[in-house]
């Protein structure tokens, strides 16, 4: 672990300011922009490149694009950046750092098309000497197999005319106590000189502490088992719901009492799916690259078959219950409460909430969808009027006011049905109120 002491690290923050004073950020989303406010913000003369011109108009006004996320807004509403679409501007820039997505596509095969975009943008706009680095989330091998030959392209010379560096974001949307300022990172170049460039900067404006990978490979897995970590201990619980619910055990109860121990244990909790840019789709770089060397990543395949089976397994759950109370799926209201893949912030990507209302539209449910975080794609204005439509109601995202529902504004509501995806209600206050309650695993 490389621990800098304080002289030392303002030093190297003073000497990386001094040498190299201007950052390029490709992509201003939910990883470059945060990261963008911060650089303007430790003195780097700071701009971002999109290619949406009306996200760059709102943050040239000081406006973030980015809903729920107060910080941010304060930080951007600095002005301290210069977005634009022009990614001319590169060539301006002693560092150019690659923020764009790496979703998969429906198929969930892993789908590199923006990162090769801005790789090759960076190319076309190299200034000699420039350090490249890659933040997106990708998988060991990318950066030496698909952006180094799009770099190198023209007979450029890594090392001469660019440096290349991996330092996978952590970002971690709506959390109040780790932001882009103080997050631990690791970082790892295509050589030690590389590695030793990113690390300069990164501790030229990270509070954090930034470790040195013995390669840019290592740096890529990195990330990649941290999210493939999470998304086996979820898939963990999910399959134990799915027993316990045949046992008739709580285990939302037996999650919460195995915490009590105190080492060796970190508890994930079961939920109507796995949602997000990084946990849902994260592993399958690794699952695919893996292949490709001849290894199949069998249990992460299976993590993810788990995972992806709950929006399924909730509305299962539902059509059984209105079977009980003689009512078809066909025909009957369902409010969907939320739409956001996890709670307090507007972020919809990969949600469980939007397979779930395709699922139940496509029994031909009467669905009904609120999520303050999105009036547009809601089809109720408040959280009242949904209630109030709907016979059953299935909670989605654990946004605080969904949290707070208690059984009597349920039963005042006609509600006769909740299914709770996060296992967030009080289960024994509501099927007390004479309504059916169904959690996942309890
Ligand atoms: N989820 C569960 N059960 C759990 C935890 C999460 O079903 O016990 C679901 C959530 O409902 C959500 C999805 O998984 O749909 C992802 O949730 P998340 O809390 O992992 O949120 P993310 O996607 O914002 O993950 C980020 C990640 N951060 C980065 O990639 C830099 C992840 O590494 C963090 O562990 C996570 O935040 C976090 O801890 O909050």
């Amino acid at each position: 672990m490389k621990i800098t002491h304080p002289k030392v690290t303002m030093s190297i923050r003073k000497s990386a300011k001094k040498k190299k004073n201007i950052v390029a950020i490709i992509g201003l989303g939910y990883v470059g922009l945060p990261l963008a406010v911060l650089c303007a913000e430790k003195g780097y003369r700071t701009y971002g490149v999109a290619l949406d011109r009306k996200k760059v108009n709102m943050i040239n006004s000081g406006v973030s694009p980015i809903p729920g996320d107060q910080e941010l807004d304060r930080l951007v509403a600095k002005k301290g950046i210069i977005a634009t679409i022009d990614a001319g501007i590169i060539r301006k820039s002693d560092i150019a750092i690659i923020c764009v997505p790496t979703p998969v596509d429906k198929f969930y095969n892993p789908d590199l098309g923006p990162v090769k975009s801005a790789a090759t943008k960076v190319a076309k706009n190299m200034k000699r000497g420039q350090l490249v680095i890659v933040e997106s989330t990708i998988n060991p091998g990318v950066c030496e197999e698909v952006v180094l030959p799009i770099l190198e392209k023209d007979g450029k010379k890594l090392g001469k005319d660019f440096f290349l560096a991996h330092c996978p974001e952590r970002i971690n949307p709506g959390d109040p106590k780790w932001n882009v300022r103080n997050i631990p990172r690791v970082v790892g170049g295509v050589t030690p000189q590389c590695t030793k460039r990113a690390a300069i900067f990164y501790r030229s404006i990270l509070e954090g502490n930034v470790r040195e990978m013995k390669s840019i490979k290592e740096a890529e897995a990195t990330k990649i088992i941290e999210n493939s970590f999470r998304d086996i201990n979820i898939a963990f619980v999910n399959e134990l719901a799915k027993s316990f619910d045949k046992l008739g055990i709580d285990v939302h109860d037996v999650i919460k009492g195995a915490a009590t121990k105190p080492f060796a244990f970190m508890a994930h909790y079961p939920s109507c799916g796995v949602g997000g840019h990084c946990i849902p789709v994260d592993p399958y770089y690794l699952i695919e690259r893996a292949k490709q060397s001849g290894f199949d990543h069998r249990f992460l395949r299976l993590a993810r078959e788990i995972n992806n089976s709950m929006p399924a397994y909730v509305v299962n759950q539902l059509i059984r219950i209105l079977n009980d109370i003689g009512k078809p799926l066909k025909g009957t209201t369902v409010g969907v409460l939320g739409l956001s893949y996890k709670p307090n912030v507007g972020d919809i990507r990969e949600s469980p909430s939007l397979k779930i209302i395709e699922l139940l539209r496509s029994f031909s449910a009467n669905v009904h969808v609120y999520d303050p975080y999105f009036p547009q794609q809601s089809t109720v204005k408040t959280l009242d009027a949904l209630l109030s439509k709907s016979t059953a109601v299935i909670l989605a995202t654990g946004h605080k006011e969904f949290v707070a529902l208690t059984a009597g504004e349920l039963k005042r509501r006609g509600v006769k049905v909740i299914i709770d995806g996060q296992n967030a209600l009080d289960r024994e206050k509501i099927i007390r109120a004479g309504i059916r309650y169904k959690g996942i695993g309890r």
